[in-house]
């Protein structure tokens, strides 16, 4: 476990969905940082768990301070190291792009992403399309408005905002699953047609440095896989 030590920037994490969103902030920041891997597969120490008490991960490390919740983290290091990322609160249209940024994020987590969740614990293949279409939709309604001007990235912006990097590791994860053939090639078409803008949007979060940069797809695909072929099984209690 790592020592409380000044200047130093320690992230706590896993190689899941909610981790990948510091990476993203981290490398579009340029901070180096050490990493610890928490292993969610047993109890957690004591020690992680006066970091954190709640036992989650990601937590970070920040010369000797602790902060937890990715969202709040991820907030955080924007803050403290101004960027391109998002705007100062009190420069001129900083308020409001945070308030933006704050209800994209919060459309994509609350409205949409948990139709994936429901997709992949389904426990037969026709329940898990009814699951993407109800994603598809929550697409449509909440996050389609609120990209029509991404260029290529939210609000029109040519490099990542924090409202990119907090939600791309779930773009990436969707775009490999219809790659995989893990989520049918119809629906993708569906989404290409019903939400454009979204699907443009996906593409080029997804292939961009800060976010490719830890994702392992195959090895998401594959954990993806073996949780589907888990839930749809017959004696499947999920
Ligand atoms: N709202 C938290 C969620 C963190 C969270 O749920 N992390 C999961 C991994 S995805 C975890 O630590 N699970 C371990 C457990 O529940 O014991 C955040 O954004 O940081």
């Amino acid at each position: 476990m790592a020592s409380s030590t000044d200047n130093k920037i320690t992230l706590y994490m896993c190689p899941i969905v909610i981790s990948h969103r510091l990476y993203i902030i981290l490398s579009e920041l340029g901070l180096p940082f050490e990493e610890v891997e928490i292993d969610l597969g047993r109890p957690r120490d004591p020690s992680y768990l006066e970091i954190n008490p709640r036992g989650l991960v990601p937590s970070l490390k920040y010369n000797g301070e602790i902060i937890t919740e990715s969202a709040i983290i991820g907030q955080f290091l924007a803050d403290a190291h101004p960027s391109h990322l998002v705007l100062p609160s009190n420069a001129p249209g900083g308020a409001l792009q945070r308030a933006r940024i704050n209800f994209f994020v919060d459309a994509f987590w609350s409205k949409v992403v948990a139709n994936l969740m429901t997709f992949i614990w389904a426990k037969t293949d026709a329940e898990g399309v009814t699951h993407i279409e109800a994603y598809i939709e929550g697409v449509v309604k909440e996050l389609e408005p609120l990209l029509k001007d991404a260029k290529p990235f939210f609000g029109g912006s040519d490099k990542l905002t924090l409202a990119d990097a907090l939600t791309a590791p779930l773009a990436i994860r969707l775009l490999a699953l219809f790659k995989d053939g893990v989520i049918p090639s119809n629906l993708e078409v569906q989404l290409k047609e019903k939400a454009p803008a979204f699907y443009a949007w996906a593409v080029a979060v997804s292939a961009h440095p800060s976010v490719t940069g830890i994702f392992k797809e195959k090895a998401v695909v594959d954990y993806y896989k073996g949780q589907i072929k888990k839930a749809r099984s017959t004696d499947s209690e999920q």
